[in-house]
């Protein structure tokens, strides 16, 4: 039996389920991407803002690329579970905010039409890195992807988020209808400006009048999210199934911790988002920069080290008395880059850092961070790493973890053991050979001191492994 809206009922009362009227939700808000992420993060803060009786919020959610969520959702009737996985228990919530699910490579149409309703106000985006398809070291769209390509010469159907966005805003405009807010809500520096910079530069290859319409009216807020989201296993689902007595395939697991920071320039109406728990802030940078440089810079690191070392889990790494060590030592050099957004206490927050990782109950993979490197490096770990050689300061922990990134690129683990490496630049990264090649593929260059040292822990990775490497730096460092 399948959570849906006529099993809903049967789950245990200890299970929160929507309170709200499902029927009368209005279809607010189109999110593009519907991963594990967006049904634990702001699909959360949108029945939130339902239960509290603005009815204004219900998501479309669209797939860019496979069927598989629409197939996991639909028929439970947009429902699933939300499940809060800390070291104290669990708790389960049915979130109600996901009314439909559309696939775009199906009937990229109806994506549009979505983007066009009147009563769509906000766009939100989790599309991964790389979904937003811009040659990141030059600012342009990537104009030889085949996809971008097509999107560039035709908006009929329209294969790309830019080009899906720029399709429902051209027919928005033709109606009269103001833009919606766009958000980006992936691990993106000024992912706002990023987005607004692909949109108007896909919009202006059609039609220069309606780039400058968007230019002029839509709104791209940046935003800061945080919630770490595991993805979800068939074993989630089978004893999640046990607990409440339904199958749900749709269900994501987190943690208690959940942030969401927006820069606060919309150009419509919005939910009354402070009410919700989400900062509304005039300044997102230096919030994103302490989260993508202590956080993510600090998941890159424990997904490359931990992983070469045979880590599956990230609180396997930080139960490591050297993994501890060097996450304290990545975290006071990338500290010193930071101009910390008032509000936030470094210290309280590493502390907190280190719980979330530590927590067993998350069993988040260090294979998943590992993903998408040459996406995620250039923020984490080599923008505060070149910051801090300009500087003229020395970086061990910053250069082990890029260095670790280099090895992981020969796709095989300390003890032998065989992977593939899951990298749009998979290809060019499995041709380049040493550290300038691995920094071209980049598009970024560093200084020859700094190369040199990369170099030479590459080359002890190589030799010694990911734990020997650590516990060098340990030692080097105490
Ligand atoms: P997921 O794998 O569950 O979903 C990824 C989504 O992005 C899917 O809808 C997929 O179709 C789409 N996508 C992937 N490649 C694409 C491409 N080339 N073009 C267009 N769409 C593409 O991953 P999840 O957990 O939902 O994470 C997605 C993003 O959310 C991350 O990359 C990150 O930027 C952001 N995020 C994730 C967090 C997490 O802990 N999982 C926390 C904070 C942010
Ligand atoms: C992780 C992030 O997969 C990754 O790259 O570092 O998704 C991380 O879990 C989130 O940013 C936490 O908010």
């Amino acid at each position: 039996m399948r959570l849906n809206r006529t099993t809903l009922a049967t789950v245990p009362g200890d299970v929160v389920c929507p309170g709200y009227d499902r029927s009368a939700v209005k279809r607010g808000v189109v999110h593009l991407g519907i991963g594990a992420f967006h049904r634990a993060h702001q699909a959360a803060v949108f029945d939130a803002a339902l239960a509290s009786g603005d009815l204004r919020w219900g998501v479309t959610g669209v797939s860019l690329r496979s069927a598989g969520v629409r197939d996991q959702m639909v028929p439970q009737d947009g429902l699933y579970t939300l499940l809060v996985r800390s070291g104290e228990g669990s708790q389960a919530q049915v979130i109600g905010s996901v009314l439909d699910v559309l696939v775009a490579p199906e009937d990229p149409q109806r994506v549009v039409q979505a983007i066009a309703a009147p009563e769509t106000h906000l766009v939100t985006l989790t599309v991964t890195e790389k979904g937003y398809k811009l040659n990141r070291a030059t600012g342009g769209l990537l104009n030889d992807d085949p996809d971008i390509a097509h999107d560039l010469a035709s908006l009929d159907a329209p294969r790309t988020a830019p080009g899906l966005i720029v399709a429902g805003l051209r027919m928005r405009r033709t109606a009269g209808l103001a833009p919606p807010t766009i958000l980006s809500c992936d691990n993106l520096p000024h992912n706002g400006a990023l987005l607004r910079d692909a949109v108007i530069a896909m919009a202006r290859a059609h039609d220069a009048g309606l780039a400058d319409w968007i230019a002029a009216h839509a709104a791209f807020p940046a935003t800061m999210v945080d919630r770490i989201v595991p993805a979800t296993t068939d074993e989630d689902i089978a004893a999640l199934a046990q607990e409440i007595g339904v199958e749900d395939q749709a269900m994501v697991k987190t943690e208690a911790f959940t942030q969401w920071v927006i820069e606060d320039r919309f150009c419509g109406p919005r939910p009354d988002f402070a009410s919700l728990g989400v900062q509304l802030t005039d300044r997102v940078a230096p919030w994103e920069d302490a989260k993508l440089r202590l956080l993510n810079g600090a998941h890159s690191a424990i997904a490359y080290l931990g992983g070469l070392a045979g880590d599956a889990f990230v609180h396997e790494f930080v139960a490591r008395e050297d993994g501890r060590a060097l996450i304290e030592t990545l975290w006071d050099e990338a500290q010193q880059t930071l101009d910390p957004p008032a509000g936030l206490d470094i210290p309280a927050y590493r502390a907190a850092l280190l719980h979330r990782f530590a927590n067993p109950a998350l069993q988040h993979r260090t294979r998943q961070i590992a993903m998408d490197g040459s996406q995620k490096l250039p923020q984490r770990l080599i923008q505060p790493l070149a910051e801090r050689a300009a500087a003229g300061q020395q970086s061990p922990a910053l250069v082990l973890a890029v260095a670790a990134w280099m090895r992981w690129q020969a796709g095989q683990a300390d003890d032998g053991t065989g992977f593939t490496v899951d990298d749009p630049a998979a290809d060019r990264l499995a041709q380049a050979s040493s550290v300038e090649g691995y920094l071209v593929v980049l598009g970024l260059t560093l200084p020859a001191a700094t190369v040199a040292q990369l170099t030479d822990q590459l080359a002890l990775l190589e030799r010694e492994g990911a734990l020997a490497a650590a516990a060098r730096l340990t030692r080097a460092t105490a």
